[in-house]
């Protein structure tokens, strides 16, 4: 028979459990495609980005074999192309991750030859970008995470008066 301290400390590690699977996220830059010039131009990419909800917390994986990089820049120079004036330092080693930390448009290209142009380039936009940094808060949890939060609450409750 389970003690009742052993149940709350099952109870507050499945809860931490899921609040951390639902306040952050891993993606995959491009799904499948990975990194890379994408073959139908960067359609691949908007189409990608366009299908995933990002929010504050939730990291971006971007994975590619072969020669590329992967160079945070404004959307000026990502209308344009330009890596020269990167935001962050510009990355060569697969597999790049990085943490979308505020509610903000992330804007990366590729900054190896005509890579760039040929559409080899993704914007994230994190939250409701009109909203800007203020809306940033603590992490909250989804409905789903709050509907198997407390199944688990009740399920250990049974145990408990069965005990
Ligand atoms: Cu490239």
């Amino acid at each position: 028979m389970a003690s009742k301290v052993g149940i709350v400390g099952w109870l507050v590690v499945v809860t931490a459990t899921i609040m951390g699977a639902t306040t952050a996220e891993t993606y995959t830059v491009g799904g499948s495609l990975g990194w890379k010039i994408p073959p139908g131009g960067a359609t691949a990419y908007t189409s990608w980005a366009a299908n995933e909800t990002f929010k504050v917390g939730d990291i971006l994986v971007f994975n590619w074999t072969g020669t590329h990089n992967v160079a945070r820049v404004s959307k000026a120079d990502f209308n344009n192309c330009i890596s020269s004036n990167a935001i962050d330092t510009i990355q060569g080693t697969s597999p790049y991750n990085i943490t979308l930390s505020s509610n903000d448009t992330y804007y990366f290209i590729c900054g190896v030859g005509p890579h760039c142009n040929l559409g080899q380039k993704v914007s994230i936009s994190v939250g409701n970008s009109s909203a800007a940094a203020s809306n940033a808060g603590p992490p909250r949890l989804t409905t789903a995470g709050a509907a198997a939060f407390w199944a688990v609450v009740v399920g250990l409750l049974a145990v408990s008066l069965s005990s």
